[in-house]
């Protein structure tokens, strides 16, 4: 057997389904092999396409998603998409080629040294340099990206070595038991909890993995402490229920902040610094600070824990919840109601009228009407996404995708392509703003080519709008954010699918129920008004008394 047959079949034993990438020349045994397999391999037009396909497959599955690419150009194309993997912490193996294990010290053609370029984007990787090696570097490839805290490893494949002739049979991945809480950290919590007069909890990117999010709920119901997720938390409990003070908004100034101003203990629970950093909620660093997370905290000047609990996030809530059974310790699950329902409103506010111009707050009632709980609802990047964050209620955990450790432009395009591909009963939706659209839109010949229906929203305002919201907020002015757009809706036709652009809000409200219902690959693109992300800024500046 040749070691890219092996290769396979060591991708095969850990339950691969997918591989999304570029052919080259230096992968080529690898493509073979992959012919007779059970492995389908999706051939994407921009190895950052791949990479984020399988970036978001790793995310919504659990399950490592692979990417795979040349060497040199290809490699660096991969690059973005295993970059948001990492610091999204979603699970990923990215496979690269190489040329011949001959030449890779010396200077040649398209020779880069890819192993080390991918080093501080992964958590492991290495250049498989024996074909012994074969079996163990996958396995550990699959093993390190799949634990917790997941995230992005790589291994190369020089042709020469794919070529090699080996006969192992592929590790089988064993179930590793996730660390238990440590019984005197989950004591000191609760006695924290105890003597907190207003606790309240962040639930960050963790708090979705795993059973994290049934626990969390029900230590929610016995103690009524409320909960305000991060923008990839969001789904830790379900908005409806009472206690959901929704997201954290727009950084340190929107409504929830009165309630994180007064809390005077936060319990954060699986939490990552990448996305929204302590400096917004604990300027002062007087927030007294229970840490549950798989992995210690972060050394950081605004975030002093007075405990950590370093271990499985359910596993931990578990605990907790195992004491307060007997314990019943519950707090006034009052105060925060005033909060609540400033913040609801606020949502409710952005309903569209008659004759209104779009924005993309009032588009976002109408895609959450039109999705059930578990549909799936992936955002791009941009000032879209402050709307998706702040204004989108979700129900269920892992129903609404937000890249927000790396915030990488160009996902949800390629991204909403994996979704359905990983969960095809449900209804997926991307959104976008033409930037983001514009950076991947080739995916859409590769989801057209392979069947899959999701529907593309497409936000146009002609600009980088949340690059000019920023500019104008700081400065007055903007520079290098307008843009000019090709006819949107010919550009989609142009693919062979369907496209919508609606010019009043019937036809809004009918494009896009027809666009999500067909479940049909389809594009509505929607001219949107940005003002009302400067009316944002304004009515929060006030709220804020600045
Ligand atoms: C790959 C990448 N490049 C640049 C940025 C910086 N950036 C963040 S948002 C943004 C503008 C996004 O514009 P658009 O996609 O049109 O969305 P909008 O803000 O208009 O909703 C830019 C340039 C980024 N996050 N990612």
């Amino acid at each position: 057997m040749k070691v890219s047959d092996l290769v396979v079949r060591c991708l095969e034993n850990e339950d691969v389904k997918y591989i999304f990438g570029l052919p080259g020349e230096e992968n080529e045994d690898l493509l073979f092999s992959l012919e007779n397999s059970s492995i389908k391999f999706i051939a994407t037009r921009h190895e950052s396409g791949a990479a984020f396909m399988a970036d978001v497959y790793g995310r919504l599955t659990g399950k490592a998603g692979v990417c795979l690419s040349t060497l040199g150009p290809g490699a660096t194309n991969l690059l973005t998409g295993v970059a948001d993997a990492h610091l999204d912490k979603a699970p990923l193996v990215a496979i690269t080629g190489q040329g011949s294990s001959s030449r890779i010290h010396k200077e040649g053609h398209q020779n880069i040294d890819v192993v080390n370029m991918f080093k501080p984007i992964t958590k492991w990787n290495t250049s498989i340099r024996n074909p012994k090696a074969t079996i163990e570097v996958i396995r550990k490839a699959f093993k390190l990206a799949e634990t917790e805290k997941p995230g992005a490893t790589h291994f190369e494949l020089p042709e020469d070595i794919a070529k090699m002739d080996c006969l192992l049979e592929p590790i089988k991945p064993l179930r590793v038991r996730r660390a238990s809480p440590d019984y005197k950290a989950i004591q000191t919590a609760i006695n924290l909890l105890k003597r907190a007069n207003k606790p309240l909890i962040i639930a960050g990117n963790g708090a979705i993995r795993k059973l994290a999010s049934k626990h969390l709920r029900q230590f929610v119901n016995y103690t009524g402490i409320p909960v305000v997720s991060t923008f990839m938390g969001k789904g830790a409990i379900s908005d409806k229920d009472e206690h959901s003070l929704i997201t954290v908004g727009l950084q340190a100034r929107d409504y929830v902040f009165s309630a994180i101003n007064e809390a005077d203990l936060i319990l954060t629970i699986g939490y990552d610094i990448a996305e929204y950093a302590p400096e917004y909620w604990n300027p002062d660093k007087d927030k007294k600070i229970v840490h549950v997370d798989f992995l210690p905290a972060e050394v950081y000047d605004y975030y002093q824990p007075a405990v950590e609990i370093v271990a499985d996030v359910s596993g931990a809530l578990w605990a907790m919840n195992e004491i307060l059974k007997k314990e019943q310790i519950s707090f006034n699950r009052e105060w925060f109601k005033p909060i609540r329902q400033k913040i609801i409103d606020d949502i409710n506010s952005y309903k569209l009228k008659d004759g209104d111009e779009f924005t993309v707050p009032g588009v976002l009632h109408i895609i959450r009407e039109s999705m059930v709980p578990g549909d799936i609802l992936i955002s791009d990047v941009g000032s879209h996404k402050m709307w998706v964050g702040r204004n989108y209620p979700v129900y269920e955990p892992n129903s609404v995708l937000i890249s927000n450790g790396l915030a990488s432009m160009g996902i949800a395009l390629p991204g909403g392509l994996a979704a359905k591909l990983a969960l095809p009963h449900k209804k997926v939706v991307a959104v976008m703003g033409d930037g983001g659209f514009m950076m991947n839109s080739q995916e859409i010949e590769t989801a057209r080519r392979i069947g899959v229906g999701y529907t593309i929203i497409v936000f146009n305002d002609n600009d980088y709008g949340l690059i000019s919201w920023k500019q104008k907020s700081h400065t007055g002015k903007t520079f290098g954010t307008h843009l000019s757009n090709p006819d949107f809706k010919m550009y989609a036709e142009s693919f062979g699918i369907p496209a919508y652009k609606p010019k009043n809000l019937k036809e809004l409200r009918d494009n896009l129920t027809e666009a999500i219902d067909s479940q049909k690959l389809c594009l509505v693109e929607i001219p949107i008004q940005p003002k009302v992300n400067y009316e944002l800024t304004r009515k929060l500046e006030q709220n804020s008394g600045e």
